[in-house]
Formats: structure tokens, C-alpha cells, sequence
């Protein structure tokens, strides 16, 4: 493929409600999409890098910088496809957002005009897939308690609540009183440190599915040494970039269960490596979420379509994120949500919607500038 045209597409996009987590808390998301026109047709990619850089290092004017400065200009020349980009962009180091959202718009464009759609070409076998819901800390005990209900009466039958130090045993004895079956788990968001390993290892008393990432994404023999006083398995998110993360923290028992998030990884043929090695070692993984709109979404869904993604993804319906989405909406259909089977993501995007969110595009190939 030729790409002709390359544009960056930003837009502050309302959360239906304030999202916090060990962090910090986001009441809009910051959101950063790749256009490509490539042969006469179209692609587009999401980039998962938040407004500040809390999450991990990168952040969405650092993520744009990167794409407009060295990412882009590496791949508009000569002949190009997604499987392409990972190899041309090797030279910069991390920005694995960036790498992920414009992977992403080269291998929509390309399986759109080869009308194959992007589970399909990943070897997803479902056409549906399990997710769960990825539940914020709330002022209160009482106001999570109802959350937690009102997204079980949605049909959510996996939920995880975001803990720190300060807000854990309470707001798990409550959840855990009023849902004694629920599949419930926790992520922390390296909020803690050794000093909470008691703590932590105390989580073991909710019979949750899995605790993720308690401690910094460096430390790798902390969490092997809780894993080996717990009986609930960890499960690493920040700590793993790569497939070497992978086999690495595999190695050392610093987890048993790996989150798989596309924007984390460098994208989506990253992402299916890590569940290939992962599949081989007997190692379960899920499909984690950045707050997409529903063109991540859309790669993410295809992604958890892979058979060795066992637990239920941290992807909502469109409706838990937003009050409109940027495709069509993503809908719960019993705990499920179906995998788009169009050609390439198998969404269109809905160019209203990007207006009446006030979206500026900035063309950064492709013009005379
Ligand atoms: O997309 O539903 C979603 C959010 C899932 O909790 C979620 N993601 O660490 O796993 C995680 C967080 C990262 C984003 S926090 C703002
Ligand atoms: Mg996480």
C-alpha cells in the first residue's frame, strides 16, 4: 500500500462519569486518532495514551509529537502494511501508544481493501466475546456499592474495582457482602509498595478472581513474592511491554495471569504475540481496556476473540463510557459484546460525531507544508 495522506484527529471526549483510579481521577478522555488515506481507501487507529502521564509515560501531546516528528515519516514511503510498521518505527524507543494507534489505521486500511476483517486475520475464533466492567473509586463506600449494582442489573457478571492504600478492605467487604457469587477482582494500579504486602496478601480473604498490579511495574521479585503467599493468582498490567516482559515476568512467578492491552504493547501484532506465548506456557490472559472510544474498542474485541483470552475483558458497552460514541455503539448482549466482522475493524466512523465534539485534524503527510 501507498499511503497518501496521514492526519491526526483530537477530540476531548465527556466520560458519563468521573473515572478514578490510584492514580488520579479523568472526567473527559483525551482522545487521539490516526487517519490514514492509503490507495484510494481509508484506515483508522487509536491511540491509548491518556492526557497526563500517570498511567505510564506517555501522554497524548507526547504520543501526537512522536507520531507528526519520526513515527509517520517512517512509514509513508514506499510500500507499507500493518505487520510493516512495528519493523519501520523500531528505532524509536517506547511510545508504544503511538506505534499501536498508527499500526492500527495501516492495517485497517489494508484488510478493509482486502475485505477481511481484523479478527479474522488475527486468528480470532469467537464471534462474541465475555467482558466485565472496570468500576472507579467512588466518594463513598455506599456510592460504589450501588454502582457495582446498577452495572449487575445491566448484566455485567465480572466487575473490577479499582483499590489503593485507604480504599481496599472496606469498599471489598462491602461489594463482597451485597455479591457473595460475583466474579470480582482488583487492580491497584501499582499504588502500593512492600511495605502493604500484608496487606495486600490479606486480599486473598474475598475470593476474587485475581489481584493486578499491586506494586510498580519494575518490580518484578516483589510481586513473585506475593504470588507466593497468595492463593489469588496476580496478574501484571503496567509491567508488561513486550513479549520478552512476558516470558521474563513468567519466568521469575511474578504473575500467572497477564492483562494484554494493545496501547501498552505497541499494538495489536505485539498484543498476539504475547497471547501466543502466553497460549503455549498454559497461561491465561484477558484483554485489557484504556477508556477507548469505539474505534480501540474495535481492535480490542477482535483481539479477546484469540483463544487463549479465558477471562472476561475489561470492555464495556459504549454506553458505560460515553453518550455517544464515535462508531456505532457497542451494545451488551448478555455479558458479551459481538465481534465486529466487517471488513478491518468493522466500524465506520461517524464524522457527526466528530464535529459535534469540536475533533480538530491536523494532516501531517500528504500536504505540502
Ligand atoms: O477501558 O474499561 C476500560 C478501563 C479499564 O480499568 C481499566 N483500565 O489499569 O487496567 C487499567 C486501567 C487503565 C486506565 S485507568 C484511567
Ligand atoms: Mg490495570
Amino acid at each position: 500500500m501507498t499511503i497518501e495522506r496521514v492526519e491526526l484527529v483530537r477530540l476531548a471526549m465527556p466520560l458519563v462519569r468521573p473515572f478514578r483510579t490510584s492514580f488520579g481521577v479523568q472526567h473527559t478522555r483525551d482522545v487521539l486518532l490516526v487517519h490514514v488515506v492509503a490507495d484510494g481507501g481509508e484506515g483508522w487507529g487509536e491511540c491509548a495514551a491518556h492526557a497526563e502521564p500517570f498511567y505510564n509515560e506517555e501522554f497524548t501531546e507526547s504520543t501526537a509529537l512522536v507520531l507528526e516528528r519520526w513515527l509517520v515519516p517512517a512509514v509513508v514511503d514506499g510500500d507499507v502494511r500493518g505487520a510493516d510498521v512495528a519493523t519501520r518505527t523500531a528505532t524509536v524507543k517506547g511510545y508504544r501508544a503511538a506505534k499501536a494507534g498508527l499500526e492500527m489505521a495501516v492495517l485497517d486500511a489494508e484488510l478493509r481493501a482486502a475485505g477481511q476483517s481484523l479478527a479474522h486475520h488475527l486468528g480470532g475464533t469467537r464471534d462474541a466475546v465475555d467482558v466485565g466492567v472496570s468500576v472507579g473509586i467512588t466518594p463513598t463506600v455506599d456510592e460504589l456499592v450501588a454502582q457495582v449494582g446498577g452495572y449487575v442489573d445491566d448484566g455485567y457478571r465480572r466487575v473490577k474495582l479499582k483499590v489503593m492504600p485507604g480504599w481496599d478492605l472496606e469498599p471489598l467487604r462491602a461489594v463482597r457482602a451485597d455479591h457473595p457469587d460475583l466474579a470480582l477482582q482488583v487492580d491497584a494500579n501499582a499504588g502500593y509498595t512492600a511495605a502493604h504486602l500484608d496487606l495486600v496478601a490479606s486480599f486473598d480473604d474475598f475470593g476474587l478472581l485475581m489481584v493486578e498490579q499491586p506494586f510498580a511495574p519494575e518490580e518484578l521479585r516483589l510481586h513473585a513474592r506475593l504470588a507466593a503467599r497468595m492463593a489469588t493468582p496476580i496478574c501484571l498490567d503496567e509491567s508488561i511491554l513486550s513479549t520478552v516482559h512476558a516470558a521474563t515476568a513468567l519466568d521469575l512467578g511474578a504473575c500467572t495471569i497477564v492483562n494484554i492491552k494493545v496501547g501498552r504493547v505497541g499494538g495489536v501484532l505485539e498484543a498476539r504475540r504475547i497471547h501466543d506465548l502466553c497460549l503455549a506456557r498454559g497461561v491465561p490472559v484477558w484483554c485489557g481496556g484504556m477508556l477507548e472510544t469505539g474505534i480501540g474498542r474495535a481492535a480490542n474485541v477482535a483481539l479477546a476473540s484469540l483463544p487463549g483470552f479465558t477471562f472476561p475483558a475489561d470492555l464495556s458497552a459504549s454506553d458505560r463510557y460515553w453518550r455517544r460514541d464515535l462508531t456505532e455503539a457497542f451494545v451488551l448482549d448478555g455479558s458479551c459484546l459481538r465481534v465486529p466482522d466487517g471488513p478491518g475493524l468493522g466500524v465506520s466512523v461517524d464524522a457527526d460525531a466528530l464535529d459535534e465534539l469540536g475533533a480538530e485534524v491536523r494532516a501531517v503527510a500528504g500536504v505540502a507544508r
